[in-house]
């Protein structure tokens, strides 16, 4: 998701830090890259034209910033713009009946499952309810995905229209005191006249707090379009741009804000429950800048991880005075927090590296079991493991006396490394050190 801006971005970036003075030469060639970027992304051309125009406004005037070199106001402005067009603020649901609405197969029941579950972790109280009358497939999926949760689905006798279901939802919603009433509609292979109306006849019956439009990322500029048409009837009030995970472009996620004028409100990125994240403009500007997304992963681990648990190892690590108990433990919570190399490329400086790493989950079980495999003292003193006890270990992990060699290794990089960091040399991360 993002990786093709992201090595772009950080191409032309790196290209200005031997730059002196900016010159209107070298913002033009830094915007000409910039374009190109943005258009093979598939941003849309008009908001790249208007995105680059505030650009090169602001790099040419005099509101470069004191105590900055050239690459870095021009990274900054470009972060603020970047900010700009996807919507500045991040955007929460709204209370009351949300509305979903899109073409067929874009994941709109899904997407419903995914954000009830939020929803419901965050304390609300949620029920969702499905108008998808032509297909009973289609509600029998949503009733089985709000069992999953562990909320109502509200679910009424055959022969109702979608407009009946969803005023006897809204007033079961209310009677019950929920928080958020998620209302799954038909969708269609095309827009048309039919479903549009039907979907208006929805609307004034229950009088959303939200219309939700569902967009697959992977369709592209078609999305924008189809996206306009909806809106024209509707009056959208965000959109969820799913399948992020198969589209390594992203330029839909750049370009509804500012073509459509409605924000992004989540990225769906999995089939999966968990796959959604909430749409922060500023993470993702950063994530596109290379710079990271570490909110997103701090907060990721502090739901696997308790808070407590990762302070004291942070305290320690940071110290670089951490032994190998610690060293399993910090495995164990990087494992929990879900899958390694999604999390792997939140971090600076590892995200443009990690493109064609597939991280091996089954490498750090290996780890896990060399570390298990040691006495006590050995894990808080690794200092005296001499050869024998190496040749010992290795037959208790199944694995060779190399792979303990090598795991002592990192240990060691590793606690050299935090040293430097701690030493104020700061981040751009050294390659993530347990690789075998
Ligand atoms: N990879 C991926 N697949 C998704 C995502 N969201 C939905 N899908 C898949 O897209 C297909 C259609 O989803 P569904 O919710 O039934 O679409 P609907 O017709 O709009 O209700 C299903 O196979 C989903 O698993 C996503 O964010 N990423
Ligand atoms: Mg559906």
């Amino acid at each position: 998701m993002l990786d093709l801006l992201t090595e772009k971005f950080s191409g032309t970036l790196s290209k200005l830090k031997k730059v002196r003075k900016l010159t209107d030469k070298v913002v033009n060639n830094a915007l000409r890259d910039i374009r190109l970027a943005l258009l093979e992304a598939d941003v849309d051309y008009d908001v790249t034209k208007r995105f680059l125009k505030r650009v090169r406004e602001r790099a040419l005037s005099s509101e470069v910033k004191k105590g900055l070199d050239p690459a870095e106001t021009v990274i900054t402005i470009v972060y603020e713009e970047l900010v700009n067009i996807l919507g500045g603020e991040k955007e929460d649901l709204k209370k009351g009946t949300v509305l979903f609405v899109g073409l067929q197969g874009t994941g709109k029941t899904t997407t419903i499952g995914k954000i009830a579950n939020l929803l419901k972790k965050n304390g609300s109280k949620v029920a969702v309810s499905s108008t998808d009358v032509r297909r009973p497939a289609a509600m029998l999926q949503l009733q089985r995905l709000s069992e999953n949760i562990g909320v109502p689905y509200y679910g009424f006798e055959e022969g109702l229209s979608p407009e009946d279901i969803s005023r006897r939802a809204y007033q079961r919603a209310r009677e019950e005191g929920m928080d958020y009433l998620l209302l799954d509609t038909a969708g269609r292979l095309h827009v048309d006249e039919e479903l549009m109306e039907e979907l208006e006849s929805i609307k004034k019956a229950v009088n959303p707090s939200e219309v939700i439009y569902v967009a697959d990322a992977m369709q592209g500029q078609e999305a924008l379009n189809v996206a306009r048409a909806f809106h024209e009837r509707l009056g959208l009030t965000g959109v969820v741009l799913t399948k992020m995970d198969g589209d390594a472009r992203g330029g839909v996620a750049l370009s509804v804000r500012e073509s459509i004028g409605v924000p992004v409100k989540f990225i769906g990125v999995g089939e999966k429950l968990e796959d959604i994240e909430p749409f922060y403009p500023d993470r993702i500007a950063q994530r596109i800048l290379g710079l990271g997304d570490i909110q997103s992963l701090v907060e990721r681990a502090q739901e696997a991880i308790s808070e407590e648990d990762a302070q004291v190892l942070s305290t320690k690590v940071m110290a670089g005075d951490f032994d190998l108990n610690d060293l399993r433990e910090m495995l164990r919570m990087i494992q929990n927090m879900g899958p390694l190399d999604k999390l792997l490329s939140m971090i600076p400086g590892v995200g443009a590296q990690l493109k064609n790493v597939k991280v091996d989950e089954k490498q750090f079980k290996r780890i896990e079991a060399i570390i298990n495999s040691m006495t006590p003292e050995e894990r808080s003193n690794p200092r005296i493991i001499n050869m024998s006890r190496k040749k010992r270990i290795a037959a208790g992990s199944g694995t060779k006396v190399s792979d303990v060699n090598k795991l002592l290794k990192q240990y060691q990089d590793m606690k050299k490394m935090m040293r430097k960091l701690k030493g104020g040399a700061g981040l751009p991360m050294p390659k993530f050190p347990f690789k075998f």
